[in-house]
């Protein structure tokens, strides 16, 4: 079959002399530090979707319920002939509870990770050939830049999944900020926030029994052997994952299990016994916490849903 996607070039650095050089800076920071848009290789994006189906990281089929609970209310605030854009659009899952009545004109999946990105988009054009479907791979981490030849009318942008959750609340509010500002008068954010809950809880979401998050976690170190000049070892660290009660977020880190040093592109590095490698953050907010942020960064909530339990929560921010 033909390829139906309009895949869109974007100018950026490529990944690899990002890796390089953030994979450089960080682990010459004290505390040692990368970035967890690194995790999200071929095997990471793969990993990840494994994540999503552990009985413990509710956080998926909780916001899928959610989603698919709120779809007519979410139609009804949109309204027809939407442009929806995907930001972090990984397997493109989630966006089918939308697609079928929002009916939107085009749907333009972005993504870090490449392959995964077009097979994703390919499969979405496949399933519904009655939608457009763009695909650009960029980290709007820095910067969200639509693709030039990409024209938006009545842009939806759909945020899913928590990955907001990956920003400090003070670079949460930048990107908020500037998604406000390229949005035009009518545009909206269908954004998907985790919330404050049970440590207990949280904790097991990122400590899952079959230990998959401790592989995707690890996998970072197998990324940075294999795409770098690294002798890096992954065995020799273990995955750590607990809940920062004072900042409100997960912090996931790897553990060295021995004193060690270990080399990238020619520069050594050296790890005490149990130093660890900070990896991730996950912030976790409260309705109110994320409504006032929404609010600062100039957005008005046109519709909030939450689940029974209070474990997750969908919130409609317009422009
Ligand atoms: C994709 C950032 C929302 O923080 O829950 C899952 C990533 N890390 N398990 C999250 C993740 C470990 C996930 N986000």
């Amino acid at each position: 079959m033909a390829l139906a996607v309009h895949f869109h070039d974007q100018t950026q650095p490529t990944h690899e002399s990002s890796l390089r050089d953030e994979a450089l800076e960080g682990f010459a920071a004290s505390p040692k530090r990368i970035s967890p848009k690194f995790f999200y290789d071929r095997r990471g994006s793969e990993l990840f979707e494994q994540i999503c189906l552990q009985p413990e990281y509710y956080v998926t089929r909780t916001e899928e319920k959610i989603l698919a609970a709120a779809a007519n209310d979410i139609l009804e605030i949109a309204g027809p002939q939407t442009d929806l854009i995907e930001l972090g659009s990984g397997a493109s899952r989630k966006v089918r509870l939308l697609l079928e009545g929002l009916r939107p004109v085009s749907y333009l999946g972005i993504d870090i990770s490449e392959d995964f990105l077009l097979t994703s988009t390919q499969r979405l054009a496949a399933d519904y050939p009655w939608l457009e479907v763009h695909a650009a791979c960029a980290d709007f981490s820095d910067e969200l830049k639509l693709p030039d030849d990409f024209a938006i009318h009545h842009p939806l942008v759909f945020f899913p999944g928590s990955s907001i959750g990956n920003f400090t609340p003070l670079e949460a509010r930048k990107l908020l900020g500037h998604l406000h500002e390229i949005l035009p008068p009518g545009g909206g954010l269908l954004i998907g926030v985790d919330l404050v809950k049970d440590r207990d809880v949280l904790e097991a979401a990122y400590n899952d029994r079959a230990h998959v998050t401790a592989a995707f976690n690890l996998n970072l170190l197998q990324r940075i052997r294999q795409e770098l000049d690294s002798d890096i070892d992954p065995s020799r660290f273990t995955h750590r994952a607990f809940f920062n009660e004072q900042d409100s977020r997960i912090e996931m880190h790897l553990i060295s299990r021995e004193a060690q040093d270990i080399t990238i592109e020619g520069q050594r590095f050296h790890f005490d016994a149990g130093e660890s490698l900070h990896t991730e953050n996950s912030y976790k907010y409260t309705l109110k916490s994320f409504a006032d942020l929404a609010n600062s960064a100039g957005f008005d909530c046109s519709g909030q849903w939450t689940d029974a339990q209070d474990l997750f929560s969908v919130h409609y921010l317009q422009r």
